[in-house]
């Protein structure tokens, strides 16, 4: 028997109000497709799950990139649960309907990466799943329903693929996180309510996009970079691992900041809005942050009261510690009132 509440008796002792037996079910499921893709992330390349396409390997068997698979188990296990009522994906462009038989309560909306930071897979190095549930006032959600902003969210979470599997979870109240005991096949609680430190010295952000950033963004990662001999009058340290759960998860744990801002490149001929989507990268990442007493914003705007115009919409992130993002705000409030 473990020392630790399994996750399941947590959520059967802390559920209350009037999604408790909606969100015990969803969760469940939930669970159940962060634990399966937890294994085929563990078996890699034995399983042929690696690679970046779905191809035939030389025995004509068809080999699948670990984020289609990942897709296709999340989005098989919550449709069991029958409180889903539409599903919205990183990997499907279009809203996923749930068959009528599969919602015979559906009265939310799934909205999830199924495997965030999949340029890590080859290399073998963290991925997660990330995942946002929202009331729907719609048995048959149409866009409108789904356009809602973060801050009507009711449930929030992510799986970390790391050196253990974890699974960090809000309902609004508070973050805890629960390990997965791989022999159990069970999450236990290792993290009760997590809190982010209010002063840092770490910042993760990809620097070689440094001359394409604005000015707020270039001034605060100069300021970092000058240490102890500069305004900061303290030295930093950098990660990146290019994958947000990642970044997020070692915030939570140790403090610091996460930047994804806005720059100057342009795709197709637009200009940049950021690179992680609102939806079901920042929206659930920044409820977190929020509810561990960190701060989330795209510099301009706190990200939970962004309203989203499209599903897969894209946003500056600026997320973690929140002197340092109040710090990242004030720059770029400096700039814009300099400007007018
Ligand atoms: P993905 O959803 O396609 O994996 O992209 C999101 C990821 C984030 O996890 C990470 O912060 C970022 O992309 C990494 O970007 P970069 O390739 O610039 O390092
Ligand atoms: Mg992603």
């Amino acid at each position: 028997m473990s020392k630790h509440t399994s996750i399941t008796e947590f959520l059967k002792q802390h559920l209350q109000g009037e999604h408790a037996i909606s969100l015990n079910a969803m969760l469940s499921d939930v669970i159940d497709s962060c634990k399966k893709i937890a294994v085929a992330i563990d078996k890699g390349a034995i399983a042929g799950n690696m690679g970046s396409l779905v191809s035939e390997n030389v025995q004509g068997e068809v080999q699948k990139a670990l984020d289609v698979i990942a897709d296709e188990i999340f989005i098989t296990c919550n449709q069991q649960s029958g409180y889903v009522a539409g599903m919205l994906s990183e990997e499907i462009d279009d809203i996923i309907e749930i068959a009528e038989t599969h919602k015979k309560n559906g009265q939310y909306i799934l909205l999830f990466d199924p495997l965030d930071g999949s340029s890590n897979v080859n290399v073998n190095i963290s991925v997660g799943t990330i995942f946002s549930i929202l009331k729907s006032t719609n048995k048959n959600p149409t866009l409108a329903d789904f356009l809602q902003p973060g801050t009507s969210q009711i449930c929030a979470g992510y799986a970390l693929y790391g050196t253990s599997a974890m699974l960090v979870l809000t309902t609004g109240n508070g973050v805890n996180g629960f390990t997965l005991d791989t022999d159990a096949n069970e999450f236990y609680l290792t993290h009760p309510n997590m809190q982010i430190a209010v002063n840092t010295q770490e910042f993760a952000i990809n620097m070689s996009n440094y001359r394409f950033w604005h000015e707020p963004v270039q001034r605060y990662i100069d300021e970092c970079l000058q240490g102890a001999e500069g305004d900061r009058k303290k030295d930093f340290n950098m990660r990146w691992v290019a994958s947000m759960v990642a970044e997020v998860h070692r915030i939570l744990v140790r403090g610091g900041i996460f930047m994804y801002p806005i720059d100057t490149k342009t795709k197709n001929g637009q200009p940049s809005s950021g690179k992680l989507r609102l939806m079901y990268e920042a929206n659930p990442m920044s409820f977190i942050v929020e509810q561990a007493g960190g701060a989330a914003s795209t510099g301009l705007l706190r990200i939970l009261e962004v309203q989203p115009s499209a599903l897969h919409q894209r946003v500056p992130v600026m997320m973690g510690s929140k002197s340092e993002v109040d710090r990242l705000v004030a720059y770029h409030s400096r700039t814009r009132s300099s400007k007018s």
